[in-house]
This record gives C-alpha cells, sequence and structure tokens, in this order.
C-alpha cells in the first residue's frame, strides 16, 4: 500500500442521492449511534455574524455532551453536506449571498453549484436522504399573518406532513398566525407535541394562549411515538414543541408590541416572499436590543440537547 495517498476512512461519503456524509457522521449512522440534524438557515438567514457562527458551534457542542452526533447540514458549492467540518462551517457562515434554499431551490442550487443555508423543509428533506430522523431547530415556518389572502405559507409545514423525521422546535413565533398554523398542520395529519406543556410554546414565550392537543413529558414517550407512527406506516414527520428555558424566556406581551411593529415595517416596505422571515427576525433583533437574539440562542441549544435526548431513547428502544 501506498503510505502517503490518504485513508479512505478519513474521506468523507458521498452517496447517490447526491449527499456528502462527513466520517463522522456516517460513522455514526453506519453504527446505530444517536444523530441529531441541524438547521443552516438558521445561519445564513437568521443571525448575524459572528454570533451566528459561535452559536452553530456551539450547539454541535451541546449535541456531542447529549452523546448524539450532529449533522449540521446545509449547501457549498452545489455540494449537499451532511455533517460538517469546522473550515466549512465558517465558509458557511461568512458566505456572501447564500441562498435560503427551501424544496423548492434544493434541486435549483445542485445544479448550479450554490451555496446556501437549508431551511426546516429543505434540511427535513436532506435529513431523511441521509437515514436521520429527528433534527433540532429553533423555531418552525407557519401560516403568516393574513396568509389566507396571501397564501403565504411556509414550505415547512407540507414537508413535516410527507417526510419521516420528528423536529424538535420551540413553537413558531408570533410573528405567524398561530392560531392557523395548528389547524394547518392538523388538515396535513402532522401530530404536535407539548414537550411538558399543554400549551404552544411560541419562541421567545415559554406559553401562547393555544392549547395543544397532545402531550409527552419524556423523550422516551417522543420516541415510543416515533416507533407507533412507523408501524402504522403513516409516514410523515412530528413536530415536538419545547418551551424556552424559564431565565431566558421573554414575557409574551413584551414581544406581542414589538412583532407588531416589525409587522408594519415589512408592510410599508413591500417585503415578500422568501424575504418576509428573514426581514422580521432582523427587525426584532434591532427593536428588542438584542434581547431577542440571546434569547434565541439559549432556545436553539435547549431544542438540540432535547433533540439529542430523544435520539438516545429512539437508539435505545431499537436497540
Ligand atoms: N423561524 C424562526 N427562525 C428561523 C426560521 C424561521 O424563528 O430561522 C427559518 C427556518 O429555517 C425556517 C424558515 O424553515 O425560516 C422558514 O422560512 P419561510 O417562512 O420563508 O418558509
Ligand atoms: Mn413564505
Amino acid at each position: 500500500m501506498n503510505g502517503s495517498s490518504p485513508s479512505l476512512a478519513d474521506q468523507p461519503t458521498t452517496l447517490s442521492p447526491p449527499i456528502t456524509l462527513s466520517r463522522d457522521v456516517a460513522e455514526a449512522l453506519q453504527s446505530h449511534r444517536p444523530v441529531v440534524a441541524l438547521e443552516s438557515t438558521i445561519i445564513t438567514h437568521g443571525m448575524p455574524f459572528p454570533q451566528n457562527l459561535e452559536m452553530a458551534r456551539q450547539v454541535e457542542a451541546d449535541c456531542r455532551a447529549g452523546n448524539a452526533e450532529p449533522a449540521t447540514i446545509a449547501l457549498l458549492d452545489g455540494e449537499i453536506l451532511v455533517g460538517m467540518s469546522a473550515e466549512q462551517l465558517e465558509r458557511l457562515a461568512n458566505a456572501p449571498a447564500p441562498m435560503k434554499l427551501s424544496r423548492a431551490d434544493l434541486g435549483f442550487a445542485l445544479a448550479m453549484g450554490r451555496s446556501g443555508g437549508t431551511t426546516v423543509s429543505a434540511t427535513m428533506i436532506c435529513a431523511a436522504l441521509a437515514g436521520i430522523e429527528v433534527f433540532a431547530t429553533g423555531g418552525i415556518g407557519g401560516v403568516h399573518r393574513d396568509g389566507q389572502d396571501s397564501l403565504d405559507i411556509s414550505a415547512d409545514l407540507d414537508e413535516l406532513a410527507r417526510t419521516a423525521v420528528t423536529v424538535v422546535c420551540a413553537g413558531a413565533k408570533a410573528i405567524l398566525d398561530l392560531p392557523r398554523t395548528l389547524e394547518y398542520l392538523e388538515t396535513r395529519g402532522v401530530p404536535v407535541l407539548g414537550y411538558q406543556t399543554d400549551h404552544l410554546p411560541a419562541f421567545w414565550s415559554r406559553e401562547s394562549p393555544w392549547r395543544l392537543p397532545m402531550r409527552a413529558d419524556t423523550p422516551a414517550q417522543i420516541a415510543a411515538v416515533m416507533l407507533a407512527r412507523q408501524r402504522l406506516g403513516l409516514g410523515g414527520g412530528v413536530l415536538v414543541t419545547n418551551p424556552i428555558p424559564a431565565d431566558d424566556e421573554i414575557p409574551y406581551e413584551t414581544m406581542a408590541i414589538l412583532v407588531e411593529e416589525a409587522l408594519q415595517d415589512a408592510k410599508r416596505q413591500r417585503v415578500e416572499g422568501k424575504a418576509v422571515t428573514p426581514f422580521l427576525l432582523s427587525r426584532l433583533l434591532t427593536l428588542s436590543e438584542g434581547q431577542s437574539l440571546t434569547a434565541n440562542i439559549a432556545l436553539v441549544r435547549n431544542n438540540v440537547r432535547l433533540g439529542a435526548a430523544i435520539a438516545c431513547a429512539l437508539a435505545e428502544k431499537k436497540g
């Protein structure tokens, strides 16, 4: 054997479908160890530099501390990465004009050699292709206010209906129409579980006024729900809503005022389409004088810890 050639074991694995697994993720999946997918639109469009990069590194460390392998998913130069190196993460966090990639954009970005962050919908697709069953994020997209007129409904919701990945989030932001988001999920057959809560969490706030139909109190219960759905052959995902830790919460009423202001700014500036969510997120960051960012980081970390615990419980049940 030629001693100078790199060992095959050190190379990333490219599969057909065209996704590239990092060596660590490939090894974890092969040996049926717990893996948690992490999204990247939060890095490219959800937080400013350098907090985005610090957050991305921190949640990977949190995931490992929870005995699960993190698989951050993104596109770099038309390559779908499932599990990223430190250097790749840094390139993504600094990428000039990265795309925001949903189901609709993924094929285009692949064909055109583009870079970008994957939203919840695209991350679910890539996770499922890789065989990853648990995914942790901050908040999901939903039915926007006036969505019944604009038809602005996030592709995240239909993805939850069709792709069998469990998504852990802190509920949804009040920039959305929360009751219509719940109605839509119910119509599309997506179970929404409250983790140790009976109410839909509203991202920065532990509770919204809307009740959830299902509650789970342990990661093992959530894993049991996933397995029961598999046995029934139902397909589609599960949405787990995990309230932000009490110490980091911003009261619902406090945020509601800022949300109204951000929504009015968006209307005045005629922000449309996929620019709406990133615009509102960045306006809220300014309006809350950075407080929303601190809370955002705390809740993502909290969700990754729960995601890791669910992945561990699932691996245990599967034996
Ligand atoms: N909501 C948040 N933070 C986010 C997003 C939503 O509180 O970072 C991102 C996620 O990647 C989500 C996407 O999948 O925005 C939804 O965008 P849209 O509303 O355009 O579907
Ligand atoms: Mn939209």
